[in-house]
């Protein structure tokens, strides 16, 4: 058993993402891909020796393999210890939960989310710091950079090391140490929520049906939904993790939770209805017959945190996503506390978080969380409504058209146009720059263009600056049509149209939100020019 420095050829396309690196699992296969990327990481983060590291994954194809390469990577380049999920498992948001609690240097994610998973499938890698959060652009971008000019790795010759028991082993001088995927998250959860009222609530005969996609959050959602607080069994659907998800699209909305939308949308459906990604940390909330938008979600928990044990002393303050709707700001409004709208990526809450100035983040692509953690987190979420429905003892609907009479609607949709040939991609984008000049006071039919932009963010905590992080059109009445081309695809170019209205009146609130958007869709598509740019008539997903 020994140290080896093995010569390498940098690779030209490892730029991290809005969340990591994500490639093909075939692209991850290339002899050094993954290797170089790794020491690339290893050689940006300054890690003292002998610092500890935690390394889990959703345990998609690839997982196992790709855990035995880092851990003779880092046994190599001098890590003391690596905490490692039993099978190579971590959620995303278990391991943000296991980077703090042990006060680790940081983490390595595998995971490539949503996307689907299989020998064809997607694979992706993150570096996490020692706050639990996603690097920062400043880290990622050192990563990049040394990707570029990388010429040696260094791994450790020795057999695997054995993931599927508890207990600890060395590879040379470094400690590994294989941990319970879910105690830690499940105490943390403990911690926040009354677990003792929604046990009441879930004994009550108040049924739920939670979908964990055949990806990483089924084991969770059966120790805390089905074993701590008493779900009845079969209430968490496709529990059990697969290598390729079932050969399903693990990604949580309306289109592909198609099973869980047929139960919920079904006679006799169940009172309330989740679903989490392939990582576990999006959510998508539904009662029966009912969608909740996570852009209205995010309000909705803000409005009802002191309703929750973990936030009973209310929120510092709460932060979105720039295409995130605008409904959280009016609840940040009348709670008096600030809202902070931010880049899309979850990257962006860490600052805020870390410096105290936020509690609660969201973003309309089905994420939410809070500082407990630093990834948004999927179960959470899902525990945060249950223990609202515990304490106000009415349906999802009424809570949410409760919120609606008080606050307004913010009628809310996305269009994502998938695959798309990247140059036509960015034809669309640049010739809405090219537009800005003529649109600002122009009047589409009932909409009169008040400003518009390309996204540019000043991170308040680090003076950081971000640009070009997604075009604005905003209207006079507050509504807005976003265009953003998404960092998370593997390929091709994805577009995404954000649509949003306000409502006052109380009477249009029940309008379905494609209705009551149809006019802002014209208007995108026409000013985008997107069906003759791009050739495609309809959208792949609407959300
Ligand atoms: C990642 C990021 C999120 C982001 C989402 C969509 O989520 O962590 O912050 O909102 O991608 O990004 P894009 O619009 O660029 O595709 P996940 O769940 O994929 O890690």
């Amino acid at each position: 058993m020994s140290i080896r420095t093995v010569s390498t050829q940098p690779f030209t396309d490892q730029k991290p993402g809005t969340s990591g690196l994500r490639k093909r699992v075939p692209a991850f296969q290339v002899p050094n891909y993954l290797e170089n990327f790794v020491q690339s990481i290893f050689d940006s983060i300054s890690a003292p020796t002998g610092a500890t590291l935690v390394v889990g994954g959703d345990g998609r194809y690839y997982n196992r393999e790709a855990i035995q390469i880092i851990l003779k990577m880092a046994a190599a380049n001098g890590f003391g210890k690596v905490l490692v999920g039993r099978g190579g498992i971590l959620s995303t948001p278990a391991a943000s939960c296991v980077i703090r609690k042990y006060a680790t240097f940081g983490g390595i994610i595998l995971s490539a989310s949503h996307n689907p998973g299989g020998p064809d499938g997607d694979f992706g890698i993150k570096y996490n710091s020692s706050n639990g959060g996603p690097a920062t652009e400043t880290v990622t971008e050192a990563i990049f950079a040394k990707s570029k000019t990388i010429s040696s790795y260094k791994t450790f010759d020795a057999a695997d090391v054995a993931l599927d028991t508890l207990g600890s082993s060395t590879l040379g001088t470094m400690q590994v140490e294989v941990i319970d995927p879910v105690n830690d998250y499940a105490e943390l959860m403990e911690s926040l929520f009354d677990f003792p009222a929604i046990r009441a609530l879930l004994a009550s005969g108040f049924r739920i049906k939670f979908d964990a996609m055949h990806a990483v959050n089924g084991p969770y959602a059966q120790a805390i939904l089905e074993g701590r607080l008493g779900a009845v069994a079969g209430s968490v659907m496709n529990g059990v993790p697969l290598e390729d998800f079932g050969g399903g699209h693990p990604d949580p909305n309306l289109t592909y939770a198609h099973d869980l939308v047929e139960i919920m949308y079904g006679d006799g459906a169940p009172d309330f209805g989740a679903a989490s990604d392939g990582d576990g940390d999006r959510n998508m909330i539904l009662g029966n017959h009912f969608f909740v938008t996570p852009s209205d979600s995010l309000a909705l928990l803000a409005a009802n945190a002191t309703l929750i044990p973990g936030y009973k002393n209310g929120l510092a303050g709460v932060a979105r996503s720039m295409p995130t709707s605008a409904a959280a700001d009016r609840v940040a409004a009348a709670l008096n506390i600030p809202c902070f709208e931010t880049p899309t990526g979850w990257k962006f809450f860490g600052n805020l978080m870390d410096a105290g100035r936020v509690t609660l983040c969201g973003e309309e692509s089905f994420g939410t969380g809070s500082s407990h953690v630093r990834e948004k987190d999927g179960l959470w979420a899902v525990l945060f409504w249950l223990n609202i429905l515990a304490a106000r003892k009415q349906s999802v609907e009424a809570i949410v058209r409760e919120h609606w009479a008080k606050y307004g609607r913010n009628f809310y949709s996305r269009y994502d146009y998938e695959g798309l040939p990247t140059e036509a991609a960015n034809g669309v984008m640049s010739h809405l720059r090219d537009s800005f000049a003529t649109l600002t006071g122009k009047a589409f039919g009932n909409y009169t263009v008040a400003t518009c932009d390309d996204f540019s963010y000043t991170d308040p905590v680090d003076g950081s600056v971000s640009t070009k992080q997604g075009i604005r059109i905003l209207f006079a009445d507050g509504s807005r049509i976003i265009f953003r081309l998404s960092g998370t695809g593997t390929e091709g170019a994805t577009l995404r149209v954000y649509l949003e209205a306000y409502e006052a009146d109380v009477s249009r609130h029940g309008l379905d939100a494609q209705e009551a958007l149809k006019e802002l869709i014209g208007i995108a598509l026409q000013l985008s020019e997107l069906k003759t740019r791009t050739g495609r008539e309809q959208p792949t997903v609407i959300t």
